[in-house]
């Protein structure tokens, strides 16, 4: 290996760490509100299982917009693939990031009290040129497999362990379908 290349590498390790590369966030979880995390748990828990790196911030379209487009328009340059936005009630969050990056944005809305239908709609009706993907209202899980799925078109192993994921979630039916006939059969 040249020197150059060694040291700039010996460099990256000292600052931060020699899993820093590996490691370097994919998905950004944005969320409208601290309240919002407990509906951001699943999701984060999902990445968790299947090892892709994340970060989490708190930013409001509303509250801190100036700080919603800073992280949009840096998002690409640290390294995120993807973006999941969760807000609730009139939930622009998404729509507020895609409107500054070209990476895929996904809404997570989040219940409200009008039963998250305000969140969801103010995240699918956007106007035609600023696309944000939405999974279900308090669909977590969904926006994290997602996201997996977006980080891995560029990672055939994350894109293994996805495969994997669907083939025990399915022998988990089958093993119901099982136990229910047996149940029914008395
Ligand atoms: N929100 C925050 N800024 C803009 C919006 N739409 C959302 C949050 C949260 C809800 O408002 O995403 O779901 C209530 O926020 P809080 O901070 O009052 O709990």
């Amino acid at each position: 290996m040249p020197g150059r290349i060694r040291t700039f590498i010996m460099c990256i390790e000292t600052t931060f760490g020699s899993g820093a590369i590996a490691t370097a966030p994919l998905i950004g979880f944005v969320l409208g509100s601290d309240s919002d995390l407990p509906h951001v748990q699943p999701a984060i828990e999902v990445l968790k299982e299947l090892e892709v790196p994340f970060e989490v911030r708190v930013l409001s379209a509303h509250r801190t917009p100036d700080d919603v487009a800073e992280y949009a328009k840096s998002a690409k340059a640290r390294g995120l693939v993807a973006i999941v936005a969760a807000a609730g009630g009139a939930a622009a969050l998404p729509g507020a990031l895609a409107a500054h990056t070209a990476l895929p944005v996904v809404g997570l809305p989040v219940p409200s009290l009008l039963q998250g239908l305000d969140s969801l709609l103010s995240m699918t009706q956007m106007p035609p040129g600023v696309p944000v993907a939405a999974v279900g209202v308090g669909g977590g899980r969904n926006a994290g497999l997602f996201a997996a799925r977006i980080a891995a078109t560029a990672d055939p192993e994350l894109a293994l362990r996805l495969t994997r994921y669907q083939a025990e979630q399915a022998e988990r039916v089958r093993e119901r379908d099982r136990r229910v006939r047996e149940a029914v059969a008395g």
